[in-house]
């Protein structure tokens, strides 16, 4: 196949799933174009069947927001027609599923098909997309997509409570590339950031409000009285300052490490005992599922999708959001007793299975076809 992916190129989740997703079905065989403004942060490699068109938008003094939309759209076409796209993947669906639709527009005044599916994130349903501003085209758009997927099912439940959508929509969760994402011994590395063998704690995320870093902070500091620990802070984002300030509140400074945006996180995770994602909203939470594959357990909120992912009193805890105390009391469990910490990590890899990239492909390559095989020209 032939297949169109459009995605943000930041290290957010629906860009990464994006990404990996492109790079699994061009090691299959299929001949894939990614369509964005930047490189994908995770397209890092060469690759036969990959290519990269980069959306241009020219600004112009008149405007204060350069009409990225209609340059996206532009370039859907010109990629569509020229490449010769059997179909077109659009990740994220602010604003991506109803330019996609304008391009399919376009592009059927001119006699040519493209069949889209859209993929459901979550913050572009759960916060950006049921905001008022932008409700009525995400509405329309998911409904005029030929496929649509959301990455758990709750976010599939978010999405039919909160909009009136009248597709069907297939759950086809995150998944993970056991190849890079495994335990390895980066033992050096450890020494160098807990000198004195303290556990490891880690945080990832993009330091948005939703992912309440500051849980994860105030978590840390309760462990902290009680096991020698030491806290790894992985990416950045519009929370961070505020939190180097609580750090500093806390008096826990010299115990954290705000490492900023890193690629090669599975080296982080190779070294981490434990995983906290505290967030207040989370559709399903690949960082955990990150975490799990490199046999670390996991301390969470029970928002969104997490349970679909965390199993409670297995892989780790689920605590309600908020609830540090709880997260901290789980936390303590889990790593003051070697046996007990050895069991989660077990389990944490044994659940992470079942999200491997291997299984979850053919879904997709399945679940294109159909839509191909589906979709009745014109509509
Ligand atoms: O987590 C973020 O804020 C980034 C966001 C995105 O779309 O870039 O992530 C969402 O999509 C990921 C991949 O499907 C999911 O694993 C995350 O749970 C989801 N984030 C939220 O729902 C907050």
């Amino acid at each position: 196949m032939k297949i169109g992916i459009v995605c943000y190129p930041t290290y957010g989740g629906s860009g990464v799933v994006a990404t990996e997703l492109g790079k699994g079905l061009a090691s299959r065989g299929h001949e894939v174009h990614f369509i964005s403004y930047r490189q994908p942060a995770r397209l890092d490699s060469f690759h036969e069947n990959i290519f990269y068109k980069e959306v241009r938008f020219a600004n112009y003094p008149l405007f204060d927001y350069p009409p990225y939309e209609t340059a996206l759209a532009s370039k859907l076409v010109d990629v569509v027609k020229y490449d010769k796209l059997d179909i077109l993947h659009v990740h994220y669906a602010v604003p991506h599923a109803s330019v996609a639709y304008m391009a399919k527009k376009i592009l059927l005044n001119e006699g040519i098909y493209i069949p889209i599916v859209t993929t459901l994130h979550g913050t572009d349903i759960t916060l950006v997309g049921k905001d008022p501003a932008y409700a009525p085209v995400v509405t329309f758009a998911m409904n005029k997509s030929d496929g649509l997927t959301a990455v758990s099912e709750s976010l599939k439940q978010d999405t039919l409570k909160f909009f009136n959508v009248d597709k069907d929509i297939k759950v086809i969760p995150n998944f993970i590339d056991f190849q890079r994402f495994k335990k390895t011994d980066k033992d050096h590395f450890k020494k160098a950031l807990s000198p004195n063998g303290e556990k490891i704690i880690t945080h990832i995320s993009n330091f948005r409000k939703v992912k309440r870093v500051d849980d994860a902070i105030r978590v840390f500091s309760r462990i902290i009285k009680k096991v020698p620990t030491k806290l790894l802070l992985i990416g950045d984002g519009p929370e961070r300052q505020n939190m180097e300030m609580l750090c500093r509140e806390l008096n826990i400074c010299e115990h954290t490490r705000f490492l900023g945006k890193q690629d090669a996180i599975e080296e982080l995770l190779a070294i981490s005992d434990l995983f906290l994602m505290p967030s207040g909203s989370e559709s399903f939470g690949l960082s955990a599922l990150e975490a799990m594959a490199c046999e670390v357990p996991v301390i969470s909120s029970n928002a969104g999708g997490l349970p679909e992912v965390n199993k409670h009193g297995i892989t780790g805890y689920l605590s309600n959001i908020g609830d540090v105390d709880n997260m901290a009391e789980n936390a303590i469990k889990i790593l003051s007793d070697e046996n007990n910490h050895q069991q989660f990590r077990k389990n944490a890899l044994q659940q992470a299975k079942t999200f491997d990239i291997a299984n979850i492909l053919p879904v997709y390559e399945e679940y294109y076809q159909q839509i191909i095989d589906n979709s009745v020209y014109p509509k």
